[in-house]
């Protein structure tokens, strides 16, 4: 079962700037992370970081034919770029929106995410934890789907 995990503009900074407000963990100790809980659940993992918005799209296009379900934080792009929106949906797979700070209660302009109305579900606020209950959330999904499609063969 191959997962995509997807990290917008700026993620890459992760653990070198902001510490107090995005932690210390670095997107390689993020990427170990899960890797290894991807171990635990059965799921194959591809972890990728892009600062552009249009590789994103891509990657999202890309994920409905080489993924089963896609774990998105889409960084500042969350907030108003439409394209991955629409990119999320024309995916068709499960997507996590994840973000590691509470965008709820941050500047009044990272209240709003355009891609939560088109997600299959979010986490916000749970710091780079919250990039592996949104793997253990798609595992579950997955298994039910998968069960149901091994009942129908
Ligand atoms: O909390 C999150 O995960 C965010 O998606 C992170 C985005 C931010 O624009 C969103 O509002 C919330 C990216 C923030 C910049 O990334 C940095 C990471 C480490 C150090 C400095 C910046």
């Amino acid at each position: 079962m191959k997962v995509w995990v997807l990290n917008g503009p700026n993620l890459n900074l992760l653990g070198e700037r902001e510490p107090e407000l995005y932690g210390e963990q670095t997107l390689e100790d993020v990427e170990a992370m899960c890797r290894e809980r991807g171990k635990d659940l059965g799921l194959e993992i591809d972890f990728r970081q892009s600062n552009f918005e249009g590789e994103l799209v891509e990657w999202l296009q890309d994920a409905r034919k080489a993924a089963k379900g896609v774990v998105l934080n889409a960084g500042a792009l969350s907030h108003y770029s439409r394209a991955v929106a629409d990119a999320v949906t024309v995916a068709t797979v499960p997507v996590v929106e994840v973000h590691i700070t509470n965008i709820h209660a941050r500047e009044a302009w990272r209240d709003t995410s355009v891609i939560s109305p088109v997600a299959w579900g979010v986490i916000t606020g749970l710091g780079v934890h919250g990039y592996l209950l949104a793997l253990d959330a798609l595992a579950v999904l997955l298994a039910e789907d998968g069960g149901e499609e091994e009942d129908d063969e």
